[in-house]
């Protein structure tokens, strides 16, 4: 059975021509952001990317098929949309196969990007190892397609409500680049710094992409995680994030959340107790993102002009 893959026209057109196209994931926008913030972001990162000089494909599952850029009115329908799946790597095929919606994580994004012949995916910060995963064994999926998905993405670092040493160990372990941006720590979402030093640093476009396609000229698997800092008019002082995250931590365990709500209830909560800030900072990171992404996507464009799909 073929991948129900549906592009837009203005994905397609790119396909055809050879042009730069930045994926963009959907679960940041219907699980990780409240409407109508969400749909607002969700257009302004389109416009950034394509301000930047590629296309923008945001991904999803509508109907049975698997959306590789969307209307404006499906942006629209999928920010306003609830009871919307969040899918990962175990459970894209079965929304499509029963005709659900459902947005797609890192992983899924990844997926779905490498299908359709897409290099690069901008987001605002990947899953990770959760604090407590000794015991809850709640490892990001997005960890494991990173290491097996030959796609480059843009993030913010790992989301701060993570246990970030023990992300960077696990990514590691699995292989994956970790390319710091512009400095030499690895960033920490909503804060430029985690404290923690990144173990590789590209200050330009052209190296990640080079980097990319070296990485496919050794026939290696996998992705590169490109940590690329919060702008510092937008960030969160650590001293600042710190003490909502720990609250909203404490509150999800009091709760028994677990799984798939972890993430979207402690970004929930930690939007509350900073009066709205960690949202606005949520933003511009993920429009920074896009930025860069499409800046990669050009360099690789260039580097390596693919025949027409
Ligand atoms: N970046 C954001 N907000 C988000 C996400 C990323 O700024 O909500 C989403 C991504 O889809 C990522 C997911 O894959 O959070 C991680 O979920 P989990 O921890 O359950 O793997
Ligand atoms: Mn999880």
């Amino acid at each position: 059975m073929t991948a129900p893959l549906a592009f837009s026209p203005e994905v397609a057109d790119a396909r055809r021509t050879g042009r730069p196209i930045v994926a963009l994931e959907s679960t940041i926008i219907t699980h990780g952001m409240p409407f109508p913030q969400n749909l607002e972001t969700a257009r302004q990162v389109e416009a950034e990317v394509r301000a930047a000089g590629a296309v923008p494909a945001t991904i999803a599952v509508m109907a049975g098929r698997l959306h590789v850029g969307l209307d404006d009115g499906q942006l629209e329908a999928l920010a306003r949309a609830r009871e919307v799946m969040k899918l990962s790597r175990a459970d894209i095929a079965a929304c499509l196969v029963q005709g659900r919606t459902g947005a797609t994580t890192v992983a899924a994004t990844m997926i779905a990007a490498h299908l359709a012949g897409i290099a690069v995916f901008a987001t605002g910060g990947i899953g990770g190892v959760h604090r407590g995963a000794e015991t809850s064994f709640d490892l990001s999926a997005d960890l494991q397609e990173l290491a097996r998905t030959p796609v480059t993405v843009v993030a913010a670092g790992a989301k701060a409500i993570l246990d970030l040493p023990k992300t960077l160990e696990v990514l590691e372990t699995l292989g994956v680049p970790v390319i710091a941006v512009g400095q030499d720590d690895f960033p920490a979402f909503w804060s430029r710094s985690s404290g923690l030093g990144a173990p590789l640093r590209m200050d330009r476009a052209e190296e990640i992409a080079a980097a990319h396609l070296m990485r496919a000229g050794l026939g290696l698997a996998g992705g590169q995680l490109v940590a690329n800092p919060i702008p510092p008019e937008s960030e969160i002082p650590r001293e600042e994030i710190v003490p909502a995250i720990e609250a909203a931590l404490a509150e999800a365990a009091a709760r028994e959340i677990s799984a798939k709500e972890v993430t979207p209830f402690l970004l929930a909560r930690i939007f509350e107790r900073t009066g709205g800030r960690s949202l606005q900072a949520n933003i511009a990171l993920v429009l920074n993102n896009a930025r860069l992404a499409a800046r990669i996507a050009a360099a690789i464009a260039r580097e390596a002009p693919h025949t027409p799909l």
